[in-house]
């Protein structure tokens, strides 16, 4: 293996103080040797039934994405696609000024509480709860005192969910990772190390997705990769998938919509984002959400839209857990701290 860095950080980026011949400001980025390319077959990338979380993880691991097929009904499928539809309709849109969101692309924010059933079958799948804990949560021990001991458990929560309706003429959208939200600064690892993934992603296709209509591409393997490393078109690999099937993928992992070259196929598919529970959400659910729809979800789904507290001191409303609050008749019970230990000398 190449000697490789592991210390630079963003701050190794130099501007030079000069510009392009088109006024754009010049900077120098560190340049180091990491050339590994990753090739799975589709195969590779399938998790085998059973499906379970650990077959899962161990695909994300060494990939940065996996396909589960049959994640959700298509029965489900469709019935996200219903509540979101009035939605998607109304949609305008003149594009993202910075050619992100191509100006041919509908889409619906808050898709989690503007359809139960997203809220219910896609967030609340205990595969995504099971994942998105695995790379996300965290338990520590904290000191009370001199002689005790208590933990704390933050689970990971929602941290976005998009409908996209991709339209025929979308341009290919930057390959990009999306733990840019977190300002999240990727450092070169030979194999993957927990700890510092701040989301992961599940992108569920409502139709047939295929490259033709634009199906998210990724690189496997750049998970790994440092925040230096430039990701290049001929490195990756398309999800395409039925109706049904998810891609689960680290928000570390440089992915992108694709061009939709197709005459009249829109492609729609749902990306939903966990989020470590200590970390500021991307989408901002609760404005404008009645609370009569917290109150009709479950304690897994309200758990998982972040409003369970992350143990010890995190989320909480008027002192108390806001499960305990919307649910007052179900019995939840999740205290501040989860044990205590007394310090053995
Ligand atoms: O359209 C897609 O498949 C991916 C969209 C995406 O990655 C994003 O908007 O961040
Ligand atoms: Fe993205």
């Amino acid at each position: 293996m190449t000697e490789v860095y592991t210390t630079l950080t963003v701050n190794d980026i130099s501007p030079l103080g000069e510009k392009s011949e088109d006024g754009i400001p010049l900077i120098r980025l560190p340049i180091k040797e990491d050339t590994r390319v990753l090739k799975p077959t589709k195969e590779d990338l399938t998790v085998s039934e059973p499906v379970t979380p650990e077959k899962i993880e161990e695909k994300l691991k060494i990939y940065g994405g996996c396909f589960v097929k049959n994640y959700l009904p298509e029965e489900d499928c469709d019935a996200i696609l219903n509540d979101v539809m009035p939605h998607l309709d109304a949609f305008k849109t003149s594009g993202d000024a910075s050619n992100f969101i191509s100006p041919t692309t509908r889409r619906v924010s808050g898709t989690c509480v503007k359809s139960k059933t997203a809220a219910e079958k896609f967030l609340a799948h205990p595969l995504n709860l099971a994942v998105s804990d695995k790379f996300l949560g965290k338990e520590n021990l904290f000191r009370l005192g001199d002689d005790q001991v208590v933990t704390g458990l933050s689970r990971a929560q929602h941290n976005s969910c998009i409908t996209f309706a991709v339209g025929p003429g979308s341009a290919d959208q930057p390959l990009h990772r999306d733990d840019i939200l977190h300002h999240n600064i990727r450092k070169y690892q030979d194999k993957y190390e927990f700890g510092g993934e701040t989301a992961v992603g599940t992108v569920l296709a409502l139709k047939k997705t295929r490259k033709e209509n634009g199906a998210t591409r990724f690189i496997p393997g750049s998970h790994l990769w440092d925040h230096y490393r430039a990701p290049k078109e001929e490195e990756t690999v398309y999800a395409e998938m039925e109706k049904g099937d998810c891609f689960f993928m680290l928000a570390s992992c440089y992915h992108g919509g694709s061009a939709n070259t197709t005459k009249d196929d829109e492609r729609i598919i749902t990306i939903l984002f966990m989020t470590q529970g200590t970390l500021r959400q991307e989408e901002n659910i609760f404005l404008g959400t009645p609370v009569e729809y917290f109150k009709s979800l479950s304690i897994p789904a309200l758990a998982a839209l972040g409003l369970q507290i992350s143990q010890p001191f995190c989320g909480w409303y008027e002192n108390e857990d806001p499960i305990k609050l919307l649910l007052p008749e179900s019995g939840y019970d999740f205290s501040q701290f989860r044990e205590v230990y007394k310090v053995v000398a």
